[in-house]
């Protein structure tokens, strides 16, 4: 039997499952993990940081990157799939790197299948999580699995007279056959910080991104769809987006890899993050009342 932080049991989580569709099963260090399964696809979501570990359809590769080498523990980031970047992007002094939302256990507060073959999850990140930061935000995560991967990140900013400004970015790890083999397009003509030459300021030239050394950009004021196109798969995974005006693009390559404990040696020829978000200068400054979502679409083609 598996206790959560707060007590609760694996079958007080039976209540959300739904019979041949969703299921809460012990995933990596014994942490609640949901499968899902749907006529097109599976997917598996853990409780914690409401982080989804894998998306794959029927007859093709996964979609979502996982390292071999991920920690499941609470407290801890799972290194692959969507970990859920809350409040701030990057570091902050004395807290953790990328917010903490990634490191909490969120609450599952239930799970609905459609007629049309879809299943939706939706989850809340717990007040007592976030008192620290901002007590007067609420925060929910809604996942809906079908022939594509749709994500929903909102945040509502329930103070009556204070503005909540926060950056937020679905930190997406991608499948695919070899780094080597693959380009990324939709980010041409955009201005980018370049974190691996000294946050200079760039602007990008290429219509088509490859990537053969650590990289590390922020792109700004962009909400166009960005695709990865995968020659030796012969897939192109796009990611559209809504309400996001950044997108990231990152590969630690080999030095980065190998400082990494959660992370394999050679598992940068296996992945690419491109994330969607607003972040740095495009952070989210919400008026009292208000909420934001960011969302991002993911499919195959
Ligand atoms: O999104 C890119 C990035 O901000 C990189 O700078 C790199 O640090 C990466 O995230 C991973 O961060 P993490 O805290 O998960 O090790």
């Amino acid at each position: 039997m598996i206790f959560m932080k707060d007590a609760t049991t694996l079958e007080d989580l039976r209540k959300h499952e739904i019979p041949e569709r969703v299921t809460i099963v012990k995933g990596g260090g014994d942490l609640p993990k949901i499968k899902v399964k749907t006529d097109w696809s599976v997917a598996e979501i853990y409780l914690l940081g409401a982080h989804v570990t894998g998306f794959q359809k029927n007859g093709e590769p996964p979609i979502l990157f996982m390292s071999q080498a991920s920690q499941f523990a609470l407290g801890k980031a799972i290194r692959g799939g969507v970990p859920i970047i809350f409040p701030w992007f990057g570091a902050r002094e004395g807290f953790p790197s990328h917010g903490f939302a990634r490191v909490t256990e969120w609450e599952w507060e239930g799970s609905s299948a459609a007629p049309d073959g879809s299943v939706t999850l939706r989850f809340h990140l717990p007040t007592a999580a976030h008192a620290a930061n901002s007590p007067s935000e609420n925060v929910t995560f809604v996942v809906t699995v079908s022939d594509q991967l749709t994500m929903e990140l909102t945040v509502a900013n329930l103070s009556p007279t204070e503005n909540l400004n926060f950056e937020n970015c679905l930190h997406t790890y991608f499948a695919i056959s070899d780094i080597a083999e693959v380009e990324i397009t939709g980010l041409s003509g955009t201005t980018y910080i370049d974190k691996v030459d000294n946050f200079t300021v760039k602007q990008e030239s290429a219509a088509a991104i490859r990537i053969s050394s650590e990289t590390d950009r922020v792109y700004l004021d962009t909400s166009g769809p960005v695709e990865i196109h995968d020659s030796r798969l012969h897939r192109k995974i796009r990611v559209e987006k809504i309400s996001s005006t950044s997108t990231v693009v990152w590969n630690p390559w080999v030095t980065k890899a190998k400082e990494m404990s959660d992370f394999d040696d050679d598992e940068y020829k296996q992945m690419v993050c491109v994330e969607a978000g607003n972040v740095g200068q495009n952070k989210v400054n919400l008026a009292p009342g208000k909420s934001a979502s960011l969302k991002v679409i993911l499919s195959t083609a």
